[in-house]
């Protein structure tokens, strides 16, 4: 079999990973082998220019550092203070700087660069995410001609969205270098055939085929999973932290996000505000975990977001706690992965409720987490990637802080039967579509596009 390589803007070299991506790359390519290439993390001055090989994975592993003005500009610019709000529907938050795209461009550029001497004939290229839409262009250049295929995490804009960006239909011509595009929802699908229609001169051959600028291009849905099996043995491997229900004296709802703007976690709150305004016997019955470690501090919207939720969750916290009782629990920083599994586990509901979201892989461990016998309740935001599949789980409008406080107490009341029924259902879809899943079906359709 050919080799697999991925890329992907970061590459975890140490424990704890919290992003959805590096989590779930980590256990593809730990069942396929093969290279992972990305960003080690450091800045430095002056950086090698050539990769650094890394030993002790199941795979093989090589990064590259960055200038400080390279990561401000290619990955705190163009993809997080631009590429990000846009593709999150929020594009009130985009920051532009002309020195962004160029950064962007540039950096693409130069891990073309560095991973083109290390491409083998026949190796199979995956690009993974926002930060590299330009890559394969860049490969191209330098002559590399094997299958290069892309996946988006997060969501596609639609054409409104689309032309906020400063040169849209750049996007696309970035995007047309690939032999295959992979998504995760059909919702992004659907909007990005909407855009290219709309920005471009591209014509939709067939619901999967499109040309863009006399190439062919296939696109598809795959929605990515967890690795489910080693999640549900984590999550028993925790059963002794049962104890802590019993310590906290109450049922707990539990969030797990990075503090980002998109994941809804002020919407939340006041969500779990009206709640307790609203049903007064709830009062040292029930608390909510918030679990969000930082993610791009140095970018303003991100500042503002922390301020905003601590903010609110002080306020709800002075309006309703007792001595014995804190309603909300907010913990910003990361915590290890096994802990989170029994934390799941322990939580009577999970809150995912997100304003957009490519998948949301929080949603699925929930789930792989509870005790099937006296399962736990998942409150999804339809605006999730994840709510295409997860039908059975309480799905909600985010923006909607009345709708989401009766879905909070209609969890807390749900009885066993209905509890155990959507539980089923939802870890057989969790189990089926999982990690493993995802990668095969992806690579499958990779090594079938037409090229
Ligand atoms: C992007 C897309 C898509 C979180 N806090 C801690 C921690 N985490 C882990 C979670 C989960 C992951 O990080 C977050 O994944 P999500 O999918 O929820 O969200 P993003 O980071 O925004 O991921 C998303 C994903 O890519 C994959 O394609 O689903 O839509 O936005 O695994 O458990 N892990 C640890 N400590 C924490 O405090 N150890």
């Amino acid at each position: 079999m050919s080799r697999l390589v991925a890329v992907s803007n970061r590459i975890p070299l140490g424990d704890n990973p919290s992003g959805g991506l590096v989590v779930a790359l980590q256990d593809a390519l730990r069942t396929s082998g093969g290279l992972w290439v990305g960003f080690s993390g450091e800045t430095v001055e002056d950086p090698a220019e050539a990769l650094a090989f890394h030993e002790g994975a199941a795979f093989q592993r090589a990064s590259f550092d960055l200038t400080p003005q390279d990561h401000d500009e290619y990955y705190l610019g163009y993809s997080n203070s631009v590429l990000w709000p846009v593709c999150h529907g929020r594009a009130d938050l985009m920051r532009i700087l002309p020195e962004y795209l160029d950064g962007y461009r540039r950096v693409n550029e130069r891990i073309a660069r560095l991973l083109a001497p290390h491409l083998r004939e026949g190796d199979r290229i995956w690009i993974h995410d926002y930060q590299l839409f330009p890559l394969a262009g860049e490969l191209r250049k330098l002559g590399v001609r094997g299958p290069i295929g892309h996946f988006l995490h997060i969501p596609f804009p639609g054409p409104a969205d689309c032309a906020t960006l400063p040169n849209p239909p750049e996007l696309f011509e970035w995007l047309s270098h690939y032999d295959l595009l992979g998504f995760q929802a059909q919702r992004d699908l659907d909007n990005f055939a909407a855009s290219a229609r709309s920005l471009t001169d591209a014509e939709q051959v067939s619901d999967h085929d499109f040309r863009i600028a006399d190439r062919h291009i296939r696109a598809g849905v795959f929605p990515i999973g967890i690795d489910a099996d080693s999640f549900v043995a984590e999550a028993e491997g925790a059963r002794e932290e049962d104890r802590m229900r019993s310590l906290t004296g109450s049922q707990m709802m539990i969030g797990v996000d990075r503090l980002d703007y998109s994941k809804g976690i002020p919407q939340r709150f006041r969500a779990f505000q009206y709640l307790l305004e609203n049903d007064p016997s709830l009062t040292e019955q029930v608390m909510l975990l918030q679990i969000a470690p930082p993610t791009r501090e140095s970018v303003e919207a991100y500042q503002q977001i922390r301020e905003e939720t601590e903010h609110l969750a002080g306020r709800i916290n002075g309006q309703f706690a007792t001595v014995n009782w804190t309603p909300i629990r907010f913990i910003h920083r990361p915590i290890p992965r096994n802990e989170l599994a029994g934390l799941y586990r322990q939580s009577r509901v999970g809150l995912v409720t997100p304003l957009a979201d490519g998948m949301n892989l929080v949603a699925k461990e929930y789930v792989a987490a509870q005790n099937a016998a006296d399962p736990g309740v998942l409150i999804l935001s339809r605006f999730a990637g994840a709510a295409e599949a997860m039908t059975e789980a309480l799905i909600i409008n985010p923006h909607d802080p009345w709708e989401l406080a009766q879905a909070m107490q209609q969890a807390i009341a749900m009885p066993l039967d209905e509890r155990r029924d959507r539980h089923a259902a939802l870890l057989r879809g969790v189990v089926e579509q999982d990690v493993g899943w995802w990668s095969a079906t992806y690579l499958r359709a990779l090594a079938q596009a037409p090229g």
